[in-house]
């Protein structure tokens, strides 16, 4: 910790307002609290330093899958003046850099306390409260208490027996060494090959002796055409920020750019490989942009999957390589669709080998490596576990949190996450979730819903603070309607036909299966949530405490 930021304050102080977390979403809602509305507000977080998912993800090749001129905040057209990215995706270390200015710049740091994590929070309805209290001991209260821990950041170590015989070291890249791991002369094992994974492929092939990647799941990868930014570029987006924003703001996902309006079916067949060559060319996410209904229409979905995989087998020499990469058994998308520096291509190098875990599963690690099921014992001297999050639940219910009556936040959720807006529990007043489960979160470019949510929030305060309320709960028929929106939302698409991934909690083993993030496109989230104001917080009691 820097003398620069709070340190504990005293025994039972009470807030206006806490916020957990320090990463993009509680930087903004501690400036909108403090600065907008006049709150005394603090911000905990169990990092050494602001940044969030940014803090704790430093593994090899960790990159933003947004373009750094969307992945930014938009709030202040000083800091969008003031700041300038390098490159089309932002690593790691410059993301953390951009946070870190931004608690300079807006003079954050001294209202976060760092090195503290929350390890419960119980509301009082006697005292209308949020009582507080950290690993360490720390109580305070707080009139609302906001979670901004991220959507993924509770990570999943999968339960292999053995791994504490083995006699290597293991990583899980949510949780890297700051110093970073030497991977010179090392035989490595990576285990999961989602985004994180398919990052950290090409990165740790360049320097370890030799690689094994272990492949549960095929996956889908667009290459990202990383590259510095030219100087021409900065000053387009510099100039044109309003219009991005504007961009962002209007559509599905919240990136820079507009789905097209054409059917897959609207253009000849050479036409659509055409299309799908200069999206394969350009790279990145937008190729997912291409057509209307590659999310909506199987058969759309088929000729965007086949294009793929046929690259697939195009870049991997060996054709048991390949065999094994394009085996995809979901629709292109539905899980989140990775982008890549390499990716494919690391398979042609000699130290890079690839294990099927469909054919051969894991059977235990040893003291020496990973066995699978053919009886094979694969040495290692590294494991890095890519084997992602308890995504979009994990991080909240790891906290104790108790609502009216002592309700348990993980009993009141045991069949999976209940909100309304995916801001508000019933049960559990006072709480705002930023990014919660049943937001767009996940499914959108997050720092365009977060800047929604904290700025919702900050204006659902104001309003209360201006009309002396100080209670808003979600209402039990409110929160029963919005999750039946969120199925139908999450049905209309083919996203629930991946039936593994993480949207459903389903990489968790005993994690209910509930479609999680909100998938009705941000653009109507945005309007849904402005009619709920403009109709007088509809689904929320409001009320002044004591009554
Ligand atoms: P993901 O997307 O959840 O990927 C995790 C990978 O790990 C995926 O390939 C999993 O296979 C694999 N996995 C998980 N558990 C196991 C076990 N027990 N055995 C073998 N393989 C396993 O996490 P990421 O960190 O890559 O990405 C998370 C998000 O961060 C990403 O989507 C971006 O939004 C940023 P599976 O597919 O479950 O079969």
């Amino acid at each position: 910790m820097t003398s620069r930021e709070a340190g504990p304050a005293a025994e039972g102080t009470a807030f206006d307002a806490l916020v957990i977390g320090a990463g993009f979403a509680g930087l903004y809602q501690l400036l909108c609290l403090r600065d907008r509305l006049g709150l005394s507000a603090r911000v905990l977080e169990a990092g050494g330093g602001v940044g969030g998912t940014w803090y704790w993800n430093r593994y090899p090749g960790a990159r933003c899958d947004s373009e750094s001129h969307s992945y930014s905040y938009y709030f202040s057209d000083e800091l969008l003046r003031d700041w300038n990215w390098s490159e089309r995706y932002p690593q790691q270390p410059e993301i953390l850099r951009y946070l870190n200015h931004v608690a300079d710049r807006f003079d954050l740091r001294r209202d976060i306390q760092l090195n503290t994590r929350v390890a419960e929070a119980h509301y009082d309805s006697a005292d209308n409260r949020w009582h507080v209290r950290t690993e360490t001991g720390e109580r305070y209260t707080a009139t609302f208490l906001i979670t901004a821990v991220g959507c993924l950041s509770s990570a999943n170590i999968p339960d292999i027996p053995g791994l504490d015989q083995f006699a290597g070291d293991w990583y899980h890249t949510g949780g890297w060494p700051h110093e970073g791991v030497d991977f010179a002369g090392k035989r490595v094992g990576q285990i999961g090959t989602g985004s994180t994974g398919i990052q950290a492929v090409p990165v740790i092939a360049s320097t370890a002796e030799h690689l094994t990647v272990f492949q549960r799941t095929a996956n889908y990868s667009i290459p990202a055409r990383n590259a510095p930014l030219t100087e021409e570029f900065k000053r387009w987006a510099k100039a044109n920020a309003a219009g991005i924003r504007a961009t962002m703001r209007s559509n599905t996902n919240g990136h820079p750019f507009v789905i097209e309006n054409r059917s897959a079916f609207d253009v000849s067949d050479a036409e659509r490989d055409a299309i799908y060559e200069a999206a394969w060319a350009k790279g990145g996410l937008q190729f997912r942009a291409s057509f209307r209904d590659l999310l909506t229409d199987k058969a759309a979905n088929d000729t965007a999957a086949a294009f793929l995989r046929e690259k697939i087998r195009q870049v991997v020499q060996d054709p048991d390589k390949a065999g094994i990469l394009a085996a995809i058994d979901h629709p292109f998308a539905t899980k989140r669709p990775p982008i890549d520096s390499g990716y494919f291509e690391a398979f042609n190098r000699d130290n890079v080998s690839l294990v099927d875990l469909r054919r051969t599963p894991i059977e235990c690690i040893t003291p020496n490596g990973i066995r699978t099921t053919d009886g094979i014992e694969h040495p290692l001297d590294i494991i890095v576990f890519a084997t992602g999050f308890d995504a979009m639940t994990g991080a909240l219910l790891n906290i104790d949190i108790r609502g009216r009556d002592g309700l348990p936040l993980r009993q009141a959720w045991e069949a999976g996450p209940r909100t309304y807006l995916g801001l508000q529990v019933a049960g559990f007043p006072n709480l705002f979730t930023i990014t919660g489960p049943g937001s767009p979160s996940v499914l959108c470019n997050m720092p365009v819903a977060i800047e929604q949510h904290v700025e919702w929030i900050a204006d659902c305060i104001a309003h209360m603070r201006a009309r002396g309320l100080t209670r808003i709960e979600a209402k039990p028929d409110a929160v029963g309607s919005w999750v039946e929106h969120v199925n139908e939302a999450a049905s209309a698409t083919l996203l629930p036909q991946a039936g593994h991934s993480w949207y459903l909690g389903a990489n968790v083993p005993g994690k209910p299966r509930v479609f999680m993030p909100y998938a009705g496109g941000m653009a109507r989230y945005r309007e849904i949530c402005a009619g709920v104001v403009a109709r007088g917080y509809e689904g929320f009691a409001l009320e002044r405490f004591p009554g």
